[in-house]
């Protein structure tokens, strides 16, 4: 049996009411958002014949995904993080600041306080021996190609296991996490190790939902970075490292063709020296 409720005064009497429309205090956009919020989940269980028991299974689905801090997670794989920044660059768009390196997801893993270093820093504490070698070099430039000295990097990266540290306590504090100020003229290079891609874990909330959704929870190998300066627009960036399965599947919709990078295989220094690479190498 299906029944029509929604529409009833009685209904939008009492969604008036617990979005304190009748009452004094409280912030007005917060009752008109959660008046919106309430109406049309109210709509989509009239709509759908929601059942009571389908409702408590979401309660406890969303007690799930807070106790286990995994709102975070889920957030970037429901696409509000990329819509956020859709949103973003159409703002930036419209004000003409274009021509930057694109924007892309934060994620639920970045840790403040990472050690800094000036120029230069090693990332990876030396421990995951199954892991390859990677340099990464750059130069913080604004939008007219003007090198920024002094920039500010901040790295972040999984191991060859998909594990960040901080979420993973096998890991030593801030391994893969750096804060590199670019030299005067902007650059910076930093070693660590090639990540490997990054999966939600197998079972857990977030995991639930994709499943019933029939997706899967992947993401292909990347990067993460922070750029700031004082004056400057921040921006928070990923890069995608070619050839991984996932490049165009992620999970969290955070690719943009402009951040792939294809990776330069060396297999010593003296080799990047006499092909001309960007080093410093050491
Ligand atoms: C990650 O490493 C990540 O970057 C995002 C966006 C979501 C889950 C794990
Ligand atoms: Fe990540």
């Amino acid at each position: 049996m299906t029944v029509k409720i929604y529409e009833t005064q009685a209904v939008q009497d009492f969604l008036n009411s617990i979005s304190g429309f009748d009452q004094e205090g409280g912030s007005e956009r917060a009752k008109k958002i959660m008046h919106r919020f309430l109406s049309d989940l109210f709509k989509l269980i009239d709509d759908f014949d929601v059942t009571q028991e389908e409702y408590w299974t979401a309660v406890n689905l969303l007690n799930a995904l807070g106790s286990q801090t995994q709102f975070g997670l889920l957030s970037p794989g429901l696409g509000f993080d990329h819509y956020l920044d859709m949103r973003q660059d159409a703002i930036d768009a419209e004000a003409k600041r274009t021509g930057n390196t694109p924007r892309t997801i934060e994620g639920p893993l970045y840790v403040a306080g990472a050690p800094e270093a000036e120029g230069f820093a090693r990332l990876d504490d030396g421990s995951d021996l199954d892991a390859e070698t990677m340099w990464l070099t750059g130069q913080v430039r604004d939008i007219d190609g003007t090198p920024i000295p002094g920039a500010k990097v901040e790295i972040w990266h999984c191991n060859s296991k998909g594990n960040y540290s901080f979420f993973d306590p096998t890991q030593s504090e801030y391994n893969m996490r750096r804060t590199i100020y670019a030299d005067s003229e902007g650059r910076y290079t930093a070693r660590s190790i090639i990540p490997s891609g990054y999966g939600v874990p197998e079972g857990a909330p977030t995991d639930v939902v994709l499943k019933a959704l029939g997706r899967h929870g992947e993401r292909p190998a990347h990067i993460h970075y922070f750029i700031s300066a004082p004056d400057y627009q921040h921006l928070t960036t990923q890069i995608n490292l070619a050839g991984d399965p996932y490049t165009f599947d992620d999970f969290a919709f955070a690719t943009r063709e402009e951040l792939v990078i294809e990776g330069k295989h060396i297999e010593s220094v003296a080799e990047a020296e006499k092909r001309g690479l960007e080093g410093p190498f050491t």
